[in-house]
């Protein structure tokens, strides 16, 4: 007797616009004029902010931060595609995607300055916080789906995860849980090649990550992640499919990260200037402006008016960045347990003794109100 299929699976590919800027027609997704603009505008104006970030690290203006050149596109297009009450819940690698969501850049660059108050969204946005540990955002995103399918109003969840963390049992969890449940979740797995410095193919063993997904009931698409049509096609279809209650989508959106792991590496160190170019060579901003150009919708006069326009609004971010007033220390013991425990009643006692001899020495002189409330 033969041995029985019993079940079978296959990973499909999504690319639609190539590097050279020829795309497939028979793919082509339909997108308003406006829309493109705006995918357009978007991806030029987080790599204006990204590089000027990158280089006020370097002064020493900003603490840390990490670079999302590249990859522009897996950034940007998701978000285009929700909305607002959907939950969006990016990595520490997200500036791109809260940004297309409505966050000004300033509350990014405030919080890679170190402050807290930099965690600060749209109003009536459902946007989280990223997690710095890796992979311990995806099983509560999983419970945000669960909860918006409960709610019954469409809602979706949709979240980011590195190809390094895709090897985290975090995502065995939440995928089980996501799919037995047919949540409205979609898993965006922003495969950029590198997981600080260890190169994909030192990451597991499956040809692609995007096939995960059959382990556990849900759709699974790799996707060019620099091909800004393939990744908004593919995300629409993922969030019309989880509005529809048909359950859980992982897309691997294949991208490359041209620039170190954040500020604090160095990736001169394990991985050659040969493939760095080649990287460069798969611009998804030049390929998506060869599109729009092709279609008459782009000129260099418009692309000039833009650079100037993104340049700013970076400026006009960064000023008013460096000019937040300086927050009140005891911030940090605000809002961070229900009852607190004595060590920190007492640490906090500590620092407002010495606010006070501080401010008797004229030492430190007005601070704002504490935002928020004590434990
Ligand atoms: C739980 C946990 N372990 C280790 C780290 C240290 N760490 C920070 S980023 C990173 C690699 C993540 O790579 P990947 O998932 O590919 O995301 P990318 O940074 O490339 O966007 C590691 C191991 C961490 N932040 N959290
Ligand atoms: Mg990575």
């Amino acid at each position: 007797m033969p041995i029985k299929t019993v079940a079978e699976s296959k990973t499909e590919r999504l690319e639609i616009l190539a590097a050279d800027g020829t795309w497939d027609k028979a793919l082509e997704p339909k997108i308003s004029q406006e829309k493109l603009l705006e995918m357009y505008r978007k991806m030029v104006e987080i790599r204006t902010f990204d590089e000027r970030a990158y280089r006020l690290q370097r002064q020493g203006r900003l603490g840390t931060y990490p670079q999302i050149l590249g990859q522009e596109a897996s950034q940007i297009i998701p978000s285009l595609c929700l909305k607002p009450k959907d939950w969006l819940v990016p990595t520490y690698r997200g500036q791109g995607a809260y940004f297309a969501r409505g966050m000004q850049l300033r509350y990014s660059l405030l919080y890679w300055g170190g402050d807290d108050r930099g965690v600060k969204f749209p109003e009536g946005n459902n946007d989280m916080i990223f997690s710095i540990p890796v992979g311990s955002h995806l099983t509560q995103v999983a419970g945000l789906a669960w909860a918006a399918k409960m709610q019954k109003q469409g809602h979706c969840a949709l979240t980011y995860l590195g190809d390094g963390t895709s090897s985290k049992g975090d995502l065995h969890e939440a995928l089980t849980f996501a799919g037995q449940f047919k949540l409205p979740a979609i898993y965006i797995i922003e495969n950029n090649h590198w997981a600080i410095s260890v190169p994909r193919e030192k990451q597991a063993a499956t040809v692609t990550l995007a096939q995960k997904a059959h382990g556990y009931g849900a759709a699974g698409l790799q996707v060019d992640g620099n091909d800004a049509l393939a990744v908004f096609k593919a995300t629409f279809d993922a969030v019309a499919r989880a509005r529809k209650g048909d359950g859980p989508t992982v897309l691997e959106l294949e991208t490359y990260r041209l620039g170190h792991h954040t500020t604090a590496d160095d990736a001169t160190r394990y991985r050659s200037e040969a493939e760095v170019e080649a990287g460069t060579k798969k611009d998804p901003i030049l390929r998506f402006k060869k599109y729009l150009e092709a279609k008459k919708l782009w000129d260099e006069d418009q692309e000039l008016r833009l650079k100037k326009e993104a340049e700013e609004m970076v400026n006009g971010e960064i000023e008013a960045y460096e000019s937040f007033p300086a927050p009140n220390p005891l911030n940090m013991f605000a809002n961070n347990y229900a009852t607190a425990p004595w060590n920190l009643i007492e640490q906090r006692q500590e620092l407002e003794e010495l606010v006070k001899v501080k401010q008797a020495r004229k030492e430190v002189v007005e601070l704002p109100p504490v935002e928020g409330r004590f434990p």
